[in-house]
């Protein structure tokens, strides 16, 4: 669609400006060695074949006894995947390649310094490392089949080992982010009854050997305070022979875990067979307000649903050496950098620090000596990597037949350059929308057989776009609607523990159709994310319902006004955030920042003023344009829109403890403040509504 065929908007709908993308078309070279390159397995997978159709999923994995039932719908929404059948999901990924691959890496880990060695391990070291873990939590920690264990690892080998451990028994695991604090780390401990805690000495980050195990004292402490009691904080330690932390060993409570292993040589332990409705792991969203939701995610639903869409989406095959650049403290690396690619047998790749050190070349050197051919990151990264690097992926020999995106919505200039310059124009790209909750990729083409289109999702597993009255919203008409899954998958998370009622509010309430149906039709799942859905069937998230600004009665999304700025040539990052106007009840505002080497200037910010004029119309003229050094972003690289927003209105910015860089929030404030003042564009007091929405803005709830 041009900017002037705008489509008719109403309060109730978000304009909808974007242009439609040209397809780029898979290399013959990819299609020939695609898992997915018969078109058999979309007619495989239609809707009439739905549930059975997953058992594909389910018979890449062994099981110790068949399921009697695919898709259990008796007790809605809380469905029940392969019921009757039992697995063990650590023998899915480590045992059972012992016969042919003992001596393949399953897992290289590149150290951030560069001074370090690199660490091979193959899947017979593996076995080896989770029996003697397993043993060691079993026998010293005293876990049990159906307990939780929390983690607060970094992105060592040690997580790996310590998640397929907690498989091998049955045990329930929690990794919290280890870049979050010891207080987000405690309130986690106490949501999910974990009496263990297990975590590093410290890790490298940009440079620093941080450290880490000071966390662990406050966690301990924010637990108990909250009716946890921890008893035992087992210890690795990042160098075996020397502890890189400042805080004590507490005498009875701590325990270095190299030295509690020289217990448990050589131990085995029978991997437990579990029921595939049994809890795998809990996993934390990033929720910002209330109690945190771990979602539950199941046994054989959850690792069919990994080892499929890691099989046919991200094309992995055993030979592959596959680096997915995310942190395993996402659910993007529980199931695309543990369990999927483990699950088929292939190499994965960890890497324990930041991208761009100690140059934005160093994922371009790791990928040349690694022969890394599928890649996979975030726009976020792949922003920063362009904005720091930008001829970087030029200098190296690397070669990928793959990319993935995950987290957000990719502008088309972002795309553009991954496709060209780092994927050298012979990769495919899969842009993957999904979320915590639904434990793989439920938005993303086929890469073999569907084209790619920069900054869609492309199909994907049963979407619809619905509007506010539940009605669908028909392809190709321009509207953009709350998109939601109307079919269950087997990814899907079971509950939020401890919180059943919050987990149908949340995803189900709004669009169920007859509460008392146990027919699945009558129960779509609710994402939270706005979409629109172009003539050919393929989705365009526009990022979260709530991140929506009203200008005048104009519903304008974020990320839209986001991609036009970055139309600009000079713009790196862009966020747009809603300030209260007396006039059109609220006005937008853009902050951006710059590619290196250039210097802010008015022509710049006017250059993006002319760009969303262009792409989507004076409606959205922003009311100031300001050239920011940084954003504020969430660990996992997420914009905080609601900190720019409460600096834009002069109204609290709430807890920026948990960003990564909460640094920035200061600086950009003092210096748009005082711009604003000086510019007279100081607001009135906002009521408590107002104020309210702009706290909210952006929030993911
Ligand atoms: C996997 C993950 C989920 C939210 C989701 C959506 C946004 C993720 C996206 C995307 C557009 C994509 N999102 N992938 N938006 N295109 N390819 O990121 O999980 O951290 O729970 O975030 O992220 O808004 O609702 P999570």
């Amino acid at each position: 669609m041009s900017a002037e065929q705008q489509p008719q908007v109403s309060e109730a709908q978000i304009a909808v400006h974007w242009r439609e993308e040209q397809y780029y078309q898979p290399p013959a070279s990819f299609i020939a060695q695609a898992n997915a390159a018969d078109p058999a397995i979309l007619e495989r997978f239609g809707e009439e074949h739905f549930p059975e159709c997953f058992t594909e999923y389910a018979n890449l994995l062994d099981w110790d006894a068949g399921w009697h039932t695919t898709l259990d719908t008796s007790n809605p929404p809380f469905w029940k995947w392969f019921v009757g059948g039992r697995l063990n999901a650590c023998y899915n990924c480590v045992d059972r390649h012992l016969a042919t691959s003992s001596n393949k890496a399953a897992l290289i880990w590149v150290p951030e310094p560069e001074t370090e060695d690199t660490k091979a391990v193959t899947y017979q070291e593996l076995y080896r490392r989770v029996n003697e873990f397993a043993a060691l939590l079993r026998d010293f920690a005293g876990l049990r089949t159906g307990d939780r264990v929390t983690f607060h690892l970094p992105m060592v080998p040690e997580l790996p080992v310590a998640m397929l451990a907690c498989a091998r028994l049955g045990v329930i695991h929690s990794e919290v982010f280890g870049g979050f604090s010891g207080a987000a780390c405690g309130d986690r401990i106490a949501d999910s009854g974990s009496r263990i805690l297990v975590t590093m000495d410290g890790y490298y980050r940009n440079g620093d050997l941080v450290d880490h195990k000071t966390k662990a004292d406050e966690a301990v402490e924010r637990a108990a305070a909250l009716g946890q009691q921890v008893d035992k904080v087992l210890v690795w330690r990042r160098h075996p022979d020397r502890y890189a932390s400042a805080s004590q060993m507490v005498e009875g409570r701590d325990f270095f875990v190299d030295e509690l292993l020289a217990n448990y040589r050589g131990a085995v332990v029978e991997p437990v067979s579990m029921p595939a409705e049994a809890p795998l792991f809990l996993m934390y969203t990033s929720g910002t307000t209330g109690r945190p939701k771990g979602c539950q995610h199941s046994t054989g639903g959850y690792l069919s649903y990994v080892a499929g869409t890691s099989k046919y989406y991200q094309d992995i095959h055993p030979e592959d050496t596959y680096w997915c650049a995310a942190d395993i403290g996402w659910i993007t690396g529980h199931s695309y950098i543990v369990y999927g690619p483990l699950a088929l047998g292939t190499t994965s790749v960890m890497y324990e620090g930041v991208p761009t050190y100690p140059d934005p070349g160093r994922p371009w050197r790791i990928a040349e000596r690694l022969g890394v051919n599928i890649f996979h990151t975030a726009p976020t990264t792949i922003r920063m990597l362009r904005k720091l690097g930008p001829d970087e992926p030029g200098k190296y020999y690397h070669r990928f037949k793959h990319m993935t995106t995950v987290g957000e919505p990719i502008e088309p200039e972002v795309w553009r350059w991954y496709h060209d310059t780092v994927g050298k124009g012979e990769a495919v790209i899969v842009d993957t929308w999904w979320q915590t909750e639904n434990g793989g990729f439920l938005g993303a083409t086929l890469p073999a057989l569907q084209p790619m289109k920069p900054g869609s999702c492309g199909l994907g597993v049963y979407p619809v776009i619905y509007d506010e009255n539940g009605d669908e919203v028909p392809a190709g008409s321009g509207k953009a609607g709350n998109i939601c899954i109307r079919n269950p998958w087997p990814g899907i998370f079971q509950t939020v523990w401890g919180q059943p009622d919050r987990f149908v509010q949340i995803y189900y309430e709004k669009y169920c159709r007859d509460k008392d149906s146990s027919d699945w039709r009558d129960w779509p799942y609710f994402a939270g994310d706005g979409a629109v859905q172009a003539a050919d069937g393929y989705f365009r998230i526009l990022g979260r319902v709530d991140d929506v600004i009203n200008v005048a009665g104009h519903r304008l999304g974020t990320k839209e006004l986001e991609s036009a700025s970055l139309t600009v040539d000079e713009i790196a990052e862009a966020a747009a955030v809603p300030v209260i106007d007396e006039l059109r009840g609220r006005a937008v505002e853009m902050y951006v920042a710059l590619k290196p080497g250039l210097a802010p200037s008015d022509d710049i910010a006017r250059k993006v003023t002319a760009a969303i004029e262009h792409e989507i119309g004076k409606i959205a003229r922003p009311a100031n344009v300001w050239i920011v050094p940084d954003m504020p972003k969430t660990r996992s690289g997420k914009i905080m829109r609601r900190v720019i927003a409460g600096i834009s209105n002069f109204t609290d910015v709430g807890d920026v403890s948990t960003l990564a860089n909460p640094e920035i929030v200061d600086d950009i404030r003092h210096h748009i403040q005082a711009a604003k003042l000086a510019r007279g564009q100081v607001p009135r007091e906002l009521s408590p509504e107002e104020a309210e929405e702009i706290k909210a803005f952006g929030h993911a709830e």
